[in-house]
């Protein structure tokens, strides 16, 4: 069980810590035009501090709005947030004024701070709260670094109790209205010291890279709270495609790469054409990793990648397996920290072998803000995350779909995940994605949303030849009677795809 004193501030354990420690002189966070040391990020961590509760005059609890792409002062100003005793609420970059204006309101947000080149849409955004302030604007007098060039250093952390809300993470929403979920202090070192610890083993040597942005849990843990805490190196990138990824890896030698299963697929057949082999765990987190991307990353770099899957709601990464414990299929087990067992329709337990809710409990877990479905997601202290899982006999366990997302046709259990892994195994395809679509025969009939790699047409021989391929694998009932081909598929910014969009299309 993890222990944290009931006086603690997360951005001073994480910062003040590795430069007391002796992390000083090393490098924190390596950006696109600049590269800080553990001091050198915590003189600027201070500064903007005092700019924050100095300059705005903003005083504990307050809630500060936070909109940037990946980059060195979006962490900063993250850091400076927390260790003045404030609240971050982190906005993903591509958000719309409509939806942001959705989340100062719910969030009650006291002052905005945006890197300038996101500036536009929070100038849309209506009843905007008194401080609205820019970063990564060097130019403007009126500038975050401007305000933080006239304060001193040090900023002593603001003693905020272990169990105070530091954070508002907002959910990618991949049914529609984002809910804001709370987390604390203690939450914030809980997930470093599980996942990072014993499934990645992570160490001061390491170098984190990856895409999810800071403002998705995913990319916050990965890329900045994860080396922080064993006083290693994150790598914050904007714009990043599958080939600027790769010769990102090579360029900065990382060894720890975080990103969704899609962009492992795509960038498995463009890896020899970088130097890769400083890389020694890739992470695949967001939605199931199909075995046949499994494959094809490990075929093209040696890797055996580490799945994991996490939630907004528990803040990171609570099932996973590293080395010798992955078996192909599953999540894995359990992190250490965390409990997980599946439950029927009625909240019993059931044993290996048989579909049902996950139910999940650790140090982490769900505080929706002001929500009512908080019922939904935590009944007697098991946190129910949505997802439709089965345990092998070993402990080890499977995912299948989504809860609401399980196919049902002509009586039949269908999970969409199954047919698209097989399905990314022909070579024509390159993104696929199964639903149910409403049959007054079958109740549902599967239907499948095809991307064709590059020198293949859409056609009705290659429908039938791709129906074919899946009746011959797996039980032919699951075969996709529907199949249409598309250009794209749509997802969320976090990388997840919209099964309620393809049902509909
Ligand atoms: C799905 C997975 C199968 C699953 C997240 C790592 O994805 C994250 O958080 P979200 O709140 O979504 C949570 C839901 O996404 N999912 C995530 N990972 C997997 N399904 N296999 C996986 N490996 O439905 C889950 O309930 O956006 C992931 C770390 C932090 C995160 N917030």
């Amino acid at each position: 069980e993890l222990q944290y004193p009931a006086q603690l501030n997360c951005a001073a354990e994480l910062l003040d810590a590795a430069v007391e420690g002796g992390a000083g002189e090393r490098i924190a966070i390596v950006g696109e035009h600049e590269s800080w040391t553990y001091s050198e990020l915590q003189r600027r961590v201070d500064r903007i501090a005092y700019v924050l509760r100095a300059d705005l005059g903003l005083v504990t609890g307050n809630r500060v709005l936070l909109r940037g792409a990946n980059n060195p002062m979006m962490a900063a100003c993250l850091l400076a947030v927390l260790k003045a005793g404030l609240i971050a609420v982190p906005t993903m970059p591509l958000l719309r004024a409509r939806e942001l204006t959705a989340i100062v309101d719910k969030a009650n947000v006291d002052a905005v701070l945006c890197a300038a080149s996101l500036r536009g849409e929070i100038d849309a955004v209506s009843a905007l709260p008194r401080h609205v302030v820019m970063f990564n604007d060097p130019d403007n007098p009126a500038s975050v670094e401007a305000m933080m060039a006239r304060h001193p250093v040090p900023f002593a952390a603001h003693a905020s109790a272990a169990d105070d809300v530091c954070l508002i993470s907002f959910t990618s929403g991949t049914t529609g209205i984002p809910k804001g979920t709370m987390h604390f202090h203690r939450d914030v070192l809980a997930i470093c010291d599980c996942f990072p610890r014993h499934t990645l083993q992570a160490r001061a040597d390491d170098i984190f890279i990856g895409t999810p942005p800071l403002a998705f849990t995913f990319g916050l843990g990965g890329l900045l709270l994860f080396p922080m805490r064993v006083g290693a190196a994150g790598v914050l990138l904007e714009k990043l495609t599958p080939d600027t990824l790769l010769a990102a890896i090579d360029k900065y030698r990382a060894t720890v790469c975080f990103t969704a299963p899609t962009f492992y697929r795509q960038m498995a057949p463009l890896a020899a054409g970088y130097d890769v082999s400083s890389l020694t765990r890739s992470v695949s987190a967001g939605e199931a990793l199909p075995l046949a991307t499994r494959e094809a990353w490990q075929a093209a770099t040696g890797l055996r990648m580490i799945d994991g899957i996490g939630a907004t709601e528990l803040l990171h990464i609570f099932i996973s397996a590293a080395g010798d414990a992955i078996r192909p299929g599953a999540t894995g087990k359990p992190v250490p920290g965390y409990q997980a067992c599946i439950l029927d329709a009625n909240g019993q337990q059931v044993g290996p072998g048989v579909i049902g809710r996950l139910a999940v409990k650790g140090p982490t877990g769900c505080r929706y803000l002001a929500d009512e479905r908080q019922k939904d997601y935590v009944c007697d202290g098991w946190n129910l995350t949505g997802d439709a899982y089965e345990m092998d006999a070993d402990g080890y366990f499977y995912y299948r779909s989504r809860t609401d997302d399980m196919i049902i046709s002509a009586g039949y259990n269908i999970a969409g995940a199954e047919v698209e892994e097989v399905l990314l195994r022909h070579e024509a395809v390159a993104e696929c994605g199964v639903v149910g679509r409403p049959c007054e025969e079958r109740g549902q009939v599967v239907e499948a949303h095809v991307v064709l790699r590059a020198g293949f047409a859409p056609g009705e021989a290659l429908a039938i030849q791709l129906q074919d391929f899946v009746k011959l694998q797996i039980a032919p009932y699951k075969y996709p009677r529907s199949l249409r081909f598309t250009d794209k598929l749509p997802r969320t910014e976090t990388g997840k795809l919209q099964r309620f969009k393809l049902r509909s299309a």
